[in-house]
């Protein structure tokens, strides 16, 4: 995918009423600091179009990014930010799956974990939940840059055994920093965005 422009269309936050937009949506979830916003970044070949925070987790919004008037990607809110209210975690919580249920054009979710560590409870809940809805999604490792290759293959065969999701759930490891895996991942994209994909 050749980016040509990028622009930040809509920002939903928590009252919003979520738009009803024509193209295709792929949405990127994940543990706050899992690197979402780095992603975003690497796949639009920009360097911090998509804010990447120091203070991880505060970005409490739906953000969709028109990518060339073709395809919508979304940046959702992460999840497990210790550091917000259990009740603000909640509205954020709820905030999202009104948006991954209710979106008549997700196409998929990409679902981050990070590669070095085994997925937590909420990285698990998430994954059930996902299945439960019945919304597609692929898992992306992220931050495979801090592994060598062996363990890469390690944490990989970890980290499915401990989503035991059906087996032909597609895993990615990518590297936002290095640039890796970037590639595959508009293919997906691509692919899911040139079918039509009524899977949903
Ligand atoms: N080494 C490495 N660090 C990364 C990568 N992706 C993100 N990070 C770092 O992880 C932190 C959180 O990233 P961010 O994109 O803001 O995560 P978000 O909260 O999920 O949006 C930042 O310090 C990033 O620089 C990666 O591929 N490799
Ligand atoms: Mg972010």
């Amino acid at each position: 995918m050749i980016v040509k422009n990028v622009q930040l269309e809509t920002v939903a936050g928590i009252t919003s009423v979520l738009p009803k937009n024509a193209l295709p949506e792929f949405a990127f979830y994940g543990k706050s600091n899992v690197g979402k916003s780095s992603l975003l970044n690497a796949l639009i070949g920009r360097k911090s179009y998509a804010r990447i925070s120091s203070e991880p987790g505060k970005t409490a919004t739906v953000n969709y990014y028109n990518v060339n008037g073709s395809l919508y990607l979304v940046d959702l809110p992460g999840y497990g930010y210790a550091k917000v209210s259990e009740k603000t975690r909640e509205q954020w919580k709820k905030m999202t799956e009104r948006y991954l249920t209710g979106s008549a054009m997700l196409k998929q979710v990409f679902l981050l974990i990070d590669m070095r560590h085994e997925p937590g409870a909420n990285d698990l809940a998430a994954v059930s939940w996902l299945e439960a809805k019945g919304i597609p999604f692929t898992v992306v490792l992220t931050k495979a840059d801090k592994l060598s290759k062996n363990e890469q293959a390690k944490m990989q065969n970890v980290i499915r055994k401990a989503v035991t999701c059906p087996k032909e759930t597609v895993f990615l490891p990518v590297s936002a920093e290095k640039k890796e895996g970037i590639g595959a991942i508009w293919e997906k994209i691509e692919t899911l965005s040139e079918n039509g994909c009524g899977e949903i």
